[in-house]
């Protein structure tokens, strides 16, 4: 069976999803993509010989779809969650599940409503092998319990709009998702030291961030969007009697002008190419098995409630509470 797949949001992430889906997905074809930019949903669909549709309703509601990428602007997340919920479609939603933390509590009841799990949140770093061998090295490796996570997270240059609030809430978001992946258990306090602005960005700040897990688990991430020299994401988890840590990604090594060494990516595209391409492969293959993977609607939650109060911790400038609440039975 080939899974027909609709395509909401046609920009940077939304046509790189339409593209891995056409070239590097089996199972699944794209049939429909909408853009409130027509013109980008024509190139899209063009390229998959898919159809462009009105609106992201009509995409919804199309019987030809069985199953939507959402890649809109982050505020109409939430909403279209709910549509294909409602719809009966499974979604894969890019982050953030929704732009406030009640519209995320709306759609996990919406879900709870449907009895089933169909919205999985684009966290592809989940689908990432290094984070995954990492994840696996947890509990039977000799390493012993795990002490600290080590995060770094470098952009070369980010968008005039992101702010330093946004640092917090668009990328550190990654990196509160993925410990929580990581180490399997929620947090319990969150500080956030704000770095000094460089010439790059003189607006912009870099952040820097100490959490604490429930179980006493110390995170430290660093995320510094204007680091120019490239895309660089780096993890270590120490533990009781060793680390593990992402290796440098190196897709090539290069001698030139009597110098010898590797380059680094551009962008996050690149760096987790395989991530992206795992995470819609695993979501085709776990709708043809009616299964669910991946990011539900609760770590979308449990991640932006992180970012609210990294938010807070920032504005305090002291250690806050992460009111996080109990997972509920339903996302087990
Ligand atoms: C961007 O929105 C992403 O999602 C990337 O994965 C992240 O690394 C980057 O910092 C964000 O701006």
């Amino acid at each position: 069976m080939t899974l027909q797949v609709g395509l909401i949001g046609c920009g940077v992430m939304g046509s790189d999803h339409a593209r891995i889906l056409q070239n590097e997905v089996a199972g699944a074809r794209l049939v429909a993509a909408y853009d409130a930019q027509a013109a980008r949903a024509e190139t899209v669909a063009a390229s998959a010989k898919a159809r462009t549709l009105p609106s992201a309703r009509a995409l919804i509601a199309d019987p030809e779809v069985q199953a939507v990428i959402i890649a809109s602007p982050d505020e109409t997340h939430a909403e279209l969650s709910i549509a294909c919920i409602e719809a009966g479609k499974p979604a894969l939603c890019e982050k953030p599940l929704a732009a406030t933390l009640d519209q995320c509590r709306a759609v996990m009841a919406a879900e709870m409503k449907a009895g089933r799990r169909l919205v999985q949140v684009g966290f592809m770093r989940r689908f990432d092998p290094g984070y995954r061998a990492i994840k696996g090295k947890i509990g039977d490796s000799g390493l012993g319990r795990p002490i600290f996570l080590h995060c770094v997270h470098r952009n070369a240059i980010a968008p005039s709009y992101i702010t330093s609030d946004l640092v917090l809430a668009n990328s550190a978001v990654h990196e509160f998702d993925i410990s929580r992946f990581v180490l399997d258990e929620e947090f319990a306090t969150i500080q956030v030291v704000s770095g000094k602005a460089t010439r790059h960005a003189e607006t912009r700040r870099p952040q820097f961030v100490v959490l604490e897990s429930r179980s006493g688990v110390v995170v430290t991430i660093e995320v510094f969007l204007d680091a120019q020299y490239g895309y660089d994401v780096q993890a270590e988890l120490v533990c009781e009697n060793g680390s593990a840590s992402l290796s440098p990604h190196r897709p090539i090594a290069q001698r030139l002008a009597g110098r010898d060494g590797f380059e680094v990516e551009s962008d996050w595209r690149q760096r987790f190419a395989d991530a992206y391409r795992l995470q819609l492969q695993e979501w085709v293959a776990a709708i043809a098995a009616g299964r669910a993977v991946g990011a539900s609607a609760w770590d979308g939650y449990a991640a932006s409630a992180i970012a609210a109060a990294a938010l807070e911790a920032a504005a305090k400038r002291t250690a806050t509470k992460i009111a996080i609440g109990d997972r509920p039975a339903f996302y087990g």
